[in-house]
Parts: C-alpha cells; structure tokens; sequence
C-alpha cells in the first residue's frame, strides 16, 4: 500500500455506508409489503440485463425477495456498522412497505414501524440514517395499471408517500433524497433500465426518448413539491438530489470530439439543472421542437420546479466515461451502448468500470461550477471477485486501493478546492444484491457475506481487510489513508 497520508477533515463530516432496500432487506412479502419492480426482476448475468416478469414465476430466481435478510438481522449488522466507526448508514424505504399497491391513502403501519424501529436502532449505535425515497423501486401495481412515471397521477401518491415519511420520521432522520440515480434513465434504451428508474415499460410505438422526458419531468415535480412539504413539516431537513455521475471526457483533443463530450454531459446532467437551478436548459427546450417532442409541462409546473430546489447534490461515482464524435454528429444526446470509447489512460474492473480517482475531483469541481450547493458523496466503490481464503478471511487490497485514491481525491477537492462536502457513504459496504446483475459475485462490500447467487450459504458476516482499512479512515477522520 502507498503510504500517502490524507488530509483530516471536520468532525461533523459525515462517514458511513450505503446500501438500498430491495438489495439487501429480502422479507418481500412480509408485515403487509406489496410487490415492488424490484420484485419482479429476475437475476441476470454480466453481459444480459435482469429480466422483468409480468408475474413471479416460480422457474425464475428473484434475489431481491430475500437479499442478505438484512430485514431480520439489522440489529446485529448494525452493531457491526458502529464497531466500522460509520456515523451515517445511506439506505431507502422500501415504498411497498408503506403503500403496498402505491395508490392507497392510508399507510400500512407495520411498515411505518419497522423503519421507525430501524432508525431508533441506528441513532442507539451512535449512527445517523440518511434516507432515499425510491432507490430504483416502486410498487409493480403503478407499473400495470398507471404506465409507471409517465402519468402525473404518480406525482400525487409519490408526495402522499414522502409527507407521512417525514412526519413520522423528521426526529430520526434529517437528510433525504428523492430518486436515486434520477439521471440514469438516459443510458440505455432498452425497458429494463426505464423500469428500474421511472416504471416504463415501452410499447412498440412509444418513442422511448419522449417517454423517458415526460416521465423525468413527472420525477421532477414529485421531487420539487417532496421538498417544499418537507420544509413545511420541519425546516431542519435537508432534501437532495441524487444523479449518477460519471464525467465524460473527449477522447482527444479534436474539437469536435471535445464539442460531443460537452453535449453528453449537458444530456446526462440536466437532470441536476432542472432539480437544482428550478429550470430547463434552453438547449433541450430547443431539442424537443426540432424532435417534435411535446412534453406536458404547465406554467405551474414551472413555478413548482422553481420553488422546490434541492438543498444539496447527492451523488453516486464509479468511473468515468470517454467519447468521441462519430461522423458529423453533435447531436445532443449520449447513449452508453453507441458513444462510450475506451479511454486508454485508465484500468477496468471486472465489469468493464474504468477506474478514475482523479474523475471524482473532476466531478465535483464540475458540479460546484454549476450547481453551487453542498455535495455528498452517497455511494462510490468497487465491485469485485472476492475470494474467502483457506484463513477464513478476504484479502481485499485491490478495494482499499480503490477507496484509498478515491478518498484522497475527494478530501483534495474539499481541502483544496474548497467544496462544501456533507459525507462519504461508500456503496454496499456489506455484500448485497447487485442492481445490473441481481447477483451476489459481484461484490462492493467491507462486510463479506457468506451467500452465493441462489442465496445459498450460511449467511455470516466476515469482516474483509478494508473492514480495518476503513475502520482507521475514519477514526483518523480522513488522514490516515
Ligand atoms: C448504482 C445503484 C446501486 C448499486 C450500484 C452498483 O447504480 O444506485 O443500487 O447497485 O450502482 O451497481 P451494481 O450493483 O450494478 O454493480
């Protein structure tokens, strides 16, 4: 290991762990929980995406509907996380276990309760949760009979779920973010991503652009008038955003190439204009006109995205991305299957993620410039291989150098640059269900759990060399690295 010393940041900085609900919690169907799209998406593989069901089948695997049982053991796990020195766990609220079918106006109490449970039980470890409210899932039954995020009647039930969040939880949990990854739905065109993010599934004649606009601009509302209830019910929360960032370089220096990489991050990234700055950009008022693209958007719409600015940026890193102009395109979009390159400078994981410390201080440099609100950093990490070796232990260098470069970078970008940065919550700091695959090889963890793909194992929590890695991270409050 490099023996670079870190810088220490403040003591109210924010140092944690990340998971989301239908990847780890598994108890599908108890206490009253409805069926979510994370439940009705089968495991897939590296190279094929999860495959939506229209109803469980018994032939199929759905890892989700048991995760790691975190549903069950979080007391334990929990204890784990505060012996790590976490003061913050990231994680969601599985909205089916508050509104079962997502249309109903009154709560199911039983999951008010258990997150209320789970929230007193973190606070007792000396941990604070910080909260999304749809991290890739929301009720099957807005799928089937609303069209999923392309109906405005999402945004009614999406706020009536967020209000009796924060009334009964606004004492235990202060930050929040609206929809995880809003800014993914871009990527690929095929319906399982868009199912993932806005509950789309694509008939033959939709235009999937179109639809992806609308259904955005629907999460758009639902988000802005979250946090304008939210200050209404308590001005001490914090709402955020979430995008996925992923910087995207020009390939070279040509200017065309140069010119198609400023345009993917415009395409990729006005998903934080509209949430952060209250409006549109004019390039893509002007896009949809040359699409022919009709978007409903009203004047109240307008005003409602203008009075629900996010309170801070949340954001997931990986990697980055590189491009290149192709022909005479310099078309406003960005399409991962067409327009990503190779970027030579960089290694990969297994899955094909360049691995780029330097992009995270790019990216938040990039944000700042644009957005100017506080940033927290809500998942970063590497997936990988794990081996448990004949020591009964996991021998992880290759994840402590990923945190180790990508930490350093972060802590440059607040001490030297002088970002405004509320937290680090690396993703899946426990091995849980991977989102793109649905299976359990494809491990972030610090925490390894003794399960394989079918949810065969023992279940065992094992803590992995960047357990003790990062458990001296943060004791040093950064320095040690
Ligand atoms: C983000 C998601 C997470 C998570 C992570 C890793 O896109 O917000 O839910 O899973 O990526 O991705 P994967 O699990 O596909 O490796």
């Amino acid at each position: 290991m490099k023996e670079t010393k870190g810088y220490q940041l403040t003591d109210d900085f924010l140092w944690g762990g990340a998971v989301a609900a239908h990847q780890l919690e598994g108890a599908w169907q108890e206490d009253g929980k409805g069926v979510s799209i994370a439940d009705v998406m089968t495991a897939g593989s590296k190279d094929h995406p999860r495959i939506v069901t229209d109803t469980v089948q018994d032939d199929q695997v759905y890892p989700n509907h048991w995760g790691i049982d975190f549903y069950h053991q979080y007391p334990s796990d929990l204890k784990l996380f505060a012996d790590m020195g976490l003061n913050c766990f990231r994680t969601s609220i599985a909205w089916t276990r508050i509104f079962p079918n997502g249309d109903e106006t009154k709560p199911n109490e039983a999951g008010l309760k258990y997150y209320e449970d789970l929230f007193n039980e973190c606070h007792k470890n000396g941990i604070q949760p910080v909260v999304t409210l749809s991290h890739f899932e929301m009720p099957y039954h807005l799928v089937k009979e609303y069209g999923g995020w392309r109906n405005k009647k999402l945004i009614e039930f999406f706020t009536r779920f967020a209000k009796v969040c924060f009334e009964r939880f606004h004492n235990q949990v202060k930050y929040w973010m609206t929809f995880n990854e809003i800014n993914n739905q871009t990527n690929w065109h095929d319906p399982h991503p868009l199912l993932q993010n806005s509950g789309l599934i694509l008939e033959d004649d939709d235009n999937w652009e179109e639809a992806m606009f609308q259904a955005a601009h629907n999460e758009f509302l639902a988000s802005a008038q979250a946090v304008t209830i939210a200050h209404q019910i308590d001005d001490q929360l914090q709402v955020g955003a979430m995008v996925a960032m992923c910087p995207i370089y020009p390939l070279t220096a040509k200017p065309e190439d140069i010119l198609k990489a400023q345009r993917a991050m415009e395409y990729r990234y006005y998903f934080g204009d509209v949430q952060a700055l209250g409006e549109y950009p004019q390039w893509l008022l002007n896009y949809w006109k040359r699409h022919d693209y009709e978007i409903d958007i009203t004047d109240e719409d307008r005003q409602t995205l203008k009075s629900g600015v996010v309170d801070y940026i949340g954001f997931s890193y990986y990697m980055s991305f590189a491009t290149e102009a192709k022909g005479q395109t310099n078309e406003l979009t960005f399409d991962e299957d067409h327009d990503l390159v190779n970027n030579p400078y960089l290694e990969k994981s297994d899955w094909g993620w360049q691995i780029d410390p330097v992009g995270l201080r790019y990216g938040m440099n990039w944000m700042n410039d644009r957005w100017h609100k506080p940033q927290f950093i809500v998942e970063n990490g590497f997936g990988a291989y794990d081996q448990l070796t004949d020591d009964g232990q996991v021998h992880d260098d290759y994840r402590i150098k990923y945190f180790h470069d990508h930490i350093l970078s972060m802590e440059k970008a607040v001490v030297e640059d002088g970002i405004d940065l509320i937290g680090y919550t690396p993703w899946g700091h426990i091995d849980l269900i991977s989102a793109s695959t649905g299976e359990m090889k494809k491990r972030y963890g610090m925490i390894y759990v003794d399960q394989d793909d079918l949810g065969h194992g023992s279940g065992r929590r094992i803590k992995k060399d960047s357990f003790f890695w990062y458990q001296k991270v943060i004791a040093s409050r950064g320095k040690d690295l």
